[in-house]
């Protein structure tokens, strides 16, 4: 079992580091990071079709599980991603159950979707046979659906039963936005908080994976007690940059 499928198993949180940097060097680095897994962005990170599967070479075979978040609505996408060896596919503006079912049926084989068979290169990043990947291919790789709209939030029941659907990752952001018809984020505000907890608990509810995307600490714990266990945390810029400016500030005479 995978490191971010273990998490989910026991329980616990599984913390991802969020990439926007499309470069498989800085994502070799990220590897030996104590992260449970590596979420690539293409949707506003500069990810690319190219540099994602590249990533996916300096992460998966170093036993670093890969989530995708592809851009919106493009789910033939999402499969090669599997394809290519992500272990999960984050979908932005999931509003509806017929995008939700879109999205699922990239994703999933039949008897749920229509995954499109070709996995050579997913066999060889994960270290397994063809045989095993199909064996468990529906069950351990993740469509997680964001719910960032006021529309997706009136949806969330349905959209949760769509077969295929493994959980909902919130967008914080995109959700304030939605709610307060204000285009100033308040992440994880007052309008949202109580939304972000429904979400949260209705997922878990259902057997299903509640996900949420974080920048700060607090907002970590604040999700982690809602019952949420898939968790993206900050942006490698900012490791990059925070780290940086947290090891220079040591010099005394600076
Ligand atoms: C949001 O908060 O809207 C997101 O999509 C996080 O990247
Ligand atoms: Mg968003």
């Amino acid at each position: 079992m995978n490191r971010l499928a273990r998490c989910l198993a026991d329980d616990r949180a599984a913390i991802s580091a969020w990439s926007a940097i499309p470069d498989p060097l800085y994502l070799s680095i990220l590897a030996t990071c104590d992260f449970d897994a590596v979420t690539l962005d293409m949707q506003h990170g500069m990810q690319t079709e190219a540099s994602v599967i590249s990533g996916i070479m300096a992460l998966a075979p170093r036993g670093k599980p890969v989530v995708v978040r592809i851009p919106v609505g493009r789910f033939d996408f999402a499969s090669k991603a599997l394809d290519a060896g992500a272990h999960a596919i984050i979908a932005p503006m999931i509003n509806t159950v017929e995008d939700a079912r879109a999205f699922a049926g990239a994703c999933k084989y039949i008897p749920v979707g229509e995954r499109s068979f070709g996995i050579t290169q997913a066999t060889h990043m994960l270290g397994v046979s063809q045989d095993e990947y199909l064996a468990t291919a529906n069950t351990d790789t993740l469509a997680l659906a964001m719910i960032e709209t006021r529309e997706a939030v009136d949806n969330l029941e349905a959209i949760l039963d769509v077969d295929g659907i493994d959980g909902v990752f919130c967008g914080p952001a995109d959700l304030s936005i939605s709610v307060r018809q204000n285009i100033m984020p308040d992440v994880y505000g007052d309008d949202t908080r109580s939304i972000v907890e429904h979400m949260g608990k209705t997922a878990r509810a259902r057997g299903k994976v509640a996900a949420a995307f974080c920048t700060d600490v607090p907002a970590v714990e604040l999700v982690h007690s809602f019952g949420y266990r898939f968790i993206s945390y900050g942006f490698d810029s900012t490791y990059l940059s925070k780290g940086t400016d947290v090891e220079l500030a040591k010099m005394s005479f600076r």
